[in-house]
């Protein structure tokens, strides 16, 4: 190839600038789509927005292993990479299409159409959809498609060398040769000396990205506007307990700077749920619903659900998704109604042996029965550390019931109670392959010193929790660098629902230092040092800690 000419160097750069515009038009396009879509959302709910729609149904369609994966690398950011991926995909592929559509609309079109196809699909199939859920998404398709055509128009019309020539407007329906591959087509201005005029491009442009910011706005406003739970939660004063918490022992916590403490502030609560927008429920219009295998089903409302009296209890709630010294685990004063009375008075069958709980959003969550109904203190809470619920951690009301993790026992938002047969219906999780019934593992973490911490020889403490609610801990172990195992000093146990927080001390020499913990549940069993992965029921081994103990 020898050196390129003028004409030929003119006609790259013309090129190049094309594939920009054409990039940029398509992402107009689609950003269009989305702030409609933004805005339709504001009738159909927050969650049915495009974007939201699509993360979704990734999310309920993700095979268990990537969402295991994206759980672990990401933590709770874990939605914030998904919606992150959505719109990166989404301005990939409408800049692409962009590009297409300046010399075949029909084929950039299609991505569009795919878009808001994949987008109504998406709404469509979520477990608590409705019809009208597809609304934001049908339009947005739409609507990008429309701005498309125009900006794909406008830009042409700039482009002909004379406005008296014949009209060289892209025409939408079908395409001239959708067939011929992907080599460019002459163009009839490649080589004419009229520069192309771009204001009228430029304008267009401007106009629909403007518009584009008016309609998010007014979106996201609306949005706002309809979701006056915050205003409900804010309103709300919990009666005192009909049964308080039992007086905690004075030895019920131990002071160690970097432990986690007895009880988990609502703040640092861990979260773990599927859902993108939370679900907004104002009191007031709350209702439980108690049906299935009962005798006199029940409808419940919040006022009606406080009058019946509350009892207090503190708890501790973890998660099957952690990995051996996780963080998804917490102790909170829950303040609620009995679950195992609700139903009693229901009249729930004795052949019923699944508690089935759907909530606002759609999910479903599968409880042992027998659990629900037996001595435990299994909880329909609307209170937690002397609060209503936080609205990312369930309210109006959620379910806990110790002893087990949280996919089969603490759903949130949680607005039908349905007694079943596990060999009848399966919940979200089981469907995906969980455990069907998810009991705790028992569990240590060192939480004192941090992995990798920098340390000063001598007396070295290490720190933590334990915990295996409903069988309690009995003991705890740590051992340094796989030397004796030593008794540590647990703080006072408060019930065998809760976790125990833990210490002792080690003289360490310089080096590194690896100190490993291990804990026997009520009934003495001690934790299996055999590394297990949390699917599919959750994680087993002994954490460790490796540190670096200076002189
Ligand atoms: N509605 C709903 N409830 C849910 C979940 C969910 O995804 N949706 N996740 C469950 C899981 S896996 C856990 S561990 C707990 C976590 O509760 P938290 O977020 O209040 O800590 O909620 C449970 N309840
Ligand atoms: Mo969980």
């Amino acid at each position: 190839m020898q050196g390129m000419n003028i004409n030929d160097r003119k006609r790259g750069t013309r090129r190049g600038g094309r594939i920009l515009i054409g990039a940029i038009v398509g992402i107009i396009a689609a950003g269009c789509g989305l702030a409609i879509g933004e805005l339709a959302a504001a009738g159909t709910g927050p969650a049915t927005s495009p974007v939201l729609s699509v993360g979704s149904a990734a999310i309920d369609l993700a095979p268990t292993p990537v969402k295991e994966f994206a759980i672990r690398t990401f933590g709770t950011a874990d939605k914030l990479v998904l919606i992150s991926g959505v719109l990166a995909a989404l301005v990939i592929l409408s800049a692409f299409g962009g590009v297409l559509a300046r010399t075949r609309f029909g084929i950039g079109a299609v991505i569009f159409l795919v878009f808001g196809v994949l987008g109504v699909l998406a709404a469509l199939t979520r477990a608590s959809s409705e019809l009208t859920d597809g609304i934001p998404s049908a339009l947005a398709g739409l609507t990008a498609l429309g701005v498309l055509y125009l900006l794909v128009r406008v830009w042409r019309r700039g482009e002909e060398p004379a406005p008296a020539a014949t009209d060289a407007a892209p025409d939408p329906a079908p395409d001239a040769d959708p067939a011929s591959g992907t080599a460019a087509p002459v163009e009839t201005d490649e080589t004419s000396s009229v520069k192309p005029s771009r204001r009228g491009l430029l304008i267009a442009s401007v106009a629909s990205v403007a518009g584009a910011a008016v309609a998010a706005t007014a979106g996201r406003l609306l949005q706002a506007v309809r979701q006056d739970v915050a205003e409900s939660r804010a309103a709300i004063r919990l009666p005192t307990p009909a049964d308080p918490a039992p007086e905690l022992p004075a030895g019920y916590r131990t002071k160690v700077p970097g432990i986690s403490p007895y009880f988990t502030p609502n703040k640092d609560f861990y979260r773990v749920d599927t859902v993108l927008s939370l679900p907004s429920i104002p009191a007031e219009e709350w209702t439980l619903r108690i049906g299935g295998d009962v005798t006199r089903p029940i409808e419940l409302t919040y006022a009606e659900l406080l009058d019946r009296g509350l009892t207090e209890r503190d708890l501790t709630l973890s998660c099957v998704s952690n990995q051996v010294g996780g963080p998804y685990v917490g102790t909170a004063r829950w303040l609620g109604v009995p679950l195992g009375d609700l139903l009693r008075d229901a009249g729930v069958s004795s052949s019923s042996d699944q508690l089935l709980s759907r909530s606002e959003d759609g999910m479903t969550i599968g409880t042992p029965m027998e659990a629900v109904l037996d001595s435990r203190d299994a909880l329909l809470a609307v209170g937690m550390n002397g609060e209503p619920l936080p609205i990312n951690h369930g309210f109006p009301a959620r379910m806990i019931v110790p002893g087990f993790y949280g996919y089969t026992s603490a759903t949130k938002w949680v607005v039908e109670l349905t007694a079943t047969r596990f060999d009848q219906v399966q919940a979200y999780w089981t469907q995906r392959d969980w455990d069907p019934r998810g009991v705790v593992k028992t569990a240590s973490r060192v939480d004192v010193p941090r992995p990798f911490e920098r340390v000063s020889q001598g007396e070295v403490t290490v720190a933590g929790v334990a915990w295996a609610q409903h069988r309690g801990i009995s003991a705890v172990q740590v051992r340094m660098d796989g030397g004796p195992w030593q008794d540590a000093e647990l703080s006072e146990q408060v019930s065998a629902d809760t976790w125990r927080q833990w210490r002792t001390t080690f003289s360490a020499r310089p080096g590194t230092r690896r100190f490993e913990v291990r804990a026997a549940d009520g009934n003495g069993d001690l934790q299996t040092p055999n590394r297990t992965p949390p699917f599919p029921d959750g994680a087993s081994g002994w954490h460790s800690v490796a540190v670096t103990v200076t002189p």
